[in-house]
Order: C-alpha cells, then structure tokens, then sequence
C-alpha cells in the first residue's frame, strides 16, 4: 500500500518533472533556488526553524484554474486522493489592480505532520461565468455550453481518486495509474485551439481565455520555496531571465519573516497550435505559464494580520505621493521603491522580535515548557508575556502555509497580456467561502483556524506540563 502522503510527494514529483520538461526557465529556476538553499543552510544554523531543510528542499506549490463547479469538484476529489483539502476562500475579482473573473482555494494538508512530510499545495481558480461586469448573458451561455462539453478529468483518473481517499491510499500498480492520469491530466495539451473563441475571450480577459478558451487545464506554474528571495532575485538576474519588477508581500526588513514574500518572472512564449476560423490548422504562440518563487515566513493571527493589512495601505498610499510629487517636479530624482517605503513603517510599526510577536498574540507560534529553566523555586506567572519573558515557556513559529491574495491578483495580472474590459457598472455575483464551498462540495477550512487550533493545543499541553512540575 502506498499510503496518502507518497502519493502527494510522488505527485509534486512528477508534475515538477513535467514542468521542467516543458518550461525550461522553471529548470534554472530550481538550480538557482537549490544553490540558495544550500547556502543559507551552511551559514545559518537556524536555517530549518521555518520548516526542516529536507522539508524546504521538495516544497512546491502549483496553480490551476477550471471552469466550473463540477471541473472544481473533480480537481478537489483528485487532491482528495493526495490529502489535500481546500482551505481559505480568495476573490480576486475586486482587486484594485486586476480585473480577473476567479474566485480561488488553496487545495493542501491540513494536519502539522502531513505538511512536514510534504506540503504541496495548489492554488485552485474557477472562472466565474455568471458575472455580468465580463460575460454578458449570450457569452456567459455560450461559454457554460464549451465547458460543459469538455472532460478535464477522465472518469477512471476519478475512480482511482475517490479509492485512493477512501481507503487512505493505493497499492502501488493503481497508484502508478492514478499518478500517470493525474499528472497527465495538467499537462498542456497539443490539441487545436480555436482561434476565434480564444480571441473573444482574450478581449475580455487572458485568464478567462485561458481557462475557457481551450478543452483542457495544464498547470500554470510551479513555485519551490527559497531561503533567500532577495539573493535569488538578483541571482536570476544575472542568468539571464527577467523578473517582475518586485518582490511581492512584506519588506525585506531587520525583523521576523512573516507571512509569504513571492516573485516571478513572465510568461514565456510557447508554441501552440491554432483551427483557424477557415479549418486550417496553424502554429503560432500563445504565453501562458510562468515560474515563481517564494520564502515562507511566520503565520500571523487575525490581529496580525490586520496590522499587516494597515501596513500595506500605508504603503501604498505613501508611494502614491511620492509618485505625485515626481510626476510634479517631471520625473527628477529617483525612483522609490515599495520596498524603501515599507521597511521604515514595519519599524515603526510592528514588532521586531518573535517573542513581542508571540508575546502581543500577532504570530502564530507552538508552544513548549523550557528545558534548561533553573529550579529555584518560582512560580510560573500567569500570562503569557509573562512566560515567554521569565523563560518558562519556548515559542517556535509556525510556518505560513497559505496564500495573500493581493500577490496572487499581482502574479496573475503581471503574466496577462493586455489588460482586459470589465464593466465596473454592472454588478458582480456575490461570492462568499459558503458559496465556494457548495461549489467544491466540500467543507472550505478557515486557515486562521487552522493554525489557532495548533496553537493552543500545543499552550495547553505546555501549561499542564508546568502546573504538574509546579505541584
Ligand atoms: C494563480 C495565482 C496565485 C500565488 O502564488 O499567489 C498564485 C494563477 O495564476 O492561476 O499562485
Ligand atoms: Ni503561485
């Protein structure tokens, strides 16, 4: 029996293989990410405290985008099979910066030991065809008909899938065919496109082209996780390959690592094939995968997080001034990153160490009695703070295991080409994790539950463990 988590880890695996067989920038990408890596594992002795380097080393994250609610059933009873479940609900439709027609779940193990045996995840998309601000009535009709049409997911990649969860598992032939159905089934396909169905949806958006302009689904990137993004930026640079112009999320800055840094370079041209709207067949290029890559810091609480999300308002805001005052004076002087802009604010304004993060209940940590505490005689204070403070109790972070749906809108949006229509007069179709969640037929995990429940289990056992040495 091959048990759930090799199945996930043999997954990652061929469908990182795959990917490097068909982009080959992803190919540099890995050994750049590989010799960081290395690096920062030889010069920091604490390297591993944000997930072991074993972890790290096979860490990917991926991207899919399906059409409908049966496709985004399907992609979920596949994940299923690999342990993965769907957590956090993102709508990437109102992003200021973007007009892309998702909504969006991260499918990914759920429990602290499935994620250190291996924590792929895939950042799942589904276009949302009823929303009048891109598909009108007759478009929307005609794009359910396409996609209702088409199978992204042979029945006996299915079958396999629903055994494999049912039964925790698969004995290794079943597995080798679920395997090969389902790194087949992302796989980009040399099947036609048609040329002017493509080109309709393009008008509106490149994402809803993407999804729906073809009969298949093909993953769009891969992301490995690296130890030092603001190396490994410039590393790429120097090998040759164009990255976006920023490191998305939080700053690089003198204080804890937290929540997710993410960059990428763009989408490459690829040869495709083309039915013309005579019959012909064609070939020309369409750019739709890319690769990226992202360093993983501490999971913040709700209150954290809404200090992150302040954080980032302030920033945006200050750069817009100071690109008012440059536009002003015509372009002296130089530019300002949001980069420069941020590190100052996170100064000021959030804490500097892992234990005031803990401390101020900003950060998710797991909790442990201290070894080496002297016994003289004390009393464990009550509090927290307290705790941390006097050595009772040892923090260790827990790892950000999610997604932030600003760099998601960002990472989408730097790979289109064209920026697409979306008819802001009209309204949208409301679109809530209760809504995602009928549409994937499974329960939606809240991710701050997630992390809270690991949290305080951990604070729990700590405590009993120092009332019992106490009495
Ligand atoms: C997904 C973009 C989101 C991330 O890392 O935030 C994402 C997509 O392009 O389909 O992968
Ligand atoms: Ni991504």
């Amino acid at each position: 029996m091959i048990p759930t988590w090799r199945l996930r880890a043999a997954f990652a695996r061929r469908l990182s293989g795959m990917y490097g067989a068909e982009v080959p920038a992803y190919t540099t990408l890995l050994e750049v990410t590989g010799e960081v890596n290395d690096e920062v594992a030889r010069r920091d002795p604490d390297a591993g405290r944000l997930g072991g380097i074993e972890r790290v080393a096979a860490e990917r994250h991926g991207a899919v985008r399906v059409g409908t609610p049966r496709e985004l059933r399907q992609a979920a009873q596949v994940f299923a099979a690999l342990g993965m479940r769907p957590v956090g609900f993102y709508d990437l439709r109102d992003a200021a910066t973007s007009a892309v027609p998702v909504v969006s779940t991260a499918f990914r193990p759920v429990e602290p030991e499935e994620l250190d045996r291996n924590p792929f995840r895939v950042f799942t998309s589904m276009l949302t065809t009823a929303d009048r601000r891109f598909f009108d009535a007759g478009l929307q009709d005609r794009l359910e008909t396409f996609l209702d049409r088409r199978t992204l997911f042979p029945p006996e990649l299915l079958t396999l899938a629903e055994r494999a969860e049912r039964e925790h598992g698969l004995a290794p032939e079943p597995a080798e065919r679920f395997l090969t159905l389902a790194v087949a089934a992302f796989e980009l396909s040399p099947e036609p496109v048609d040329r002017a169905w493509y080109r309709e949806l393009a008008r509106i958006s490149a994402v809803a082209a993407d999804i729906g302009g073809v009969t298949s689904t093909h993953v769009n990137h891969l992301t490995p996780r690296v130890l030092d993004i603001d190396v490994l930026y410039r590393r790429m640079a120097d090998r040759g390959i164009t990255m976006i112009d920023e490191i998305q999320g939080p700053p690089r800055w003198d204080g804890p690592d937290v929540l997710l840094r993410q960059t990428s370079f763009r989408a490459l041209d690829e040869p495709r094939t083309f039915r013309e709207p005579d019959g012909s067949v064609t070939t020309g290029a369409l750019r739709v995968r890319f690769g990226e890559v992202e360093a993983r810091g501490i999971a913040l609480s709700r209150t954290g997080r809404a200090r992150y999300d302040a954080l980032v308002t302030e920033t945006d805001r200050l750069l817009a001034a100071a690109a008012d005052r440059r536009s002003a004076r015509e372009g002296d002087g130089g530019v300002t990153t949001r980069q420069d802009v941020a590190r100052p604010l996170w100064e000021a304004g959030f804490p500097r160490s892992e234990q005031r993060l803990a401390a101020e209940g900003l950060g998710y940590f797991t909790y442990a009695p201290a070894a080496a505490r002297p016994r003289d005689g004390q009393h464990p204070p009550a509090d927290l703070a307290g705790l941390l403070e006097h050595g009772w109790l040892t923090a260790r972070p827990i790892v950000y295991e999610d997604f932030l749906p600003r760099s998601a809108a960002g990472i989408f949006t730097s790979n289109l080409t064209g920026q697409g229509t979306r008819d802001s007069a009209r309204t949208g179709t409301p679109y809530d994790e209760h809504r995602l969640a009928e549409a994937v037929g499974r329960p939606v995990h809240d991710p701050f539950q997630i992390y809270a429940a690991q949290q305080d289990a951990s604070l729990r056992r700590a405590l009993e463990a120092l009332g019992a040495d106490d009495a």
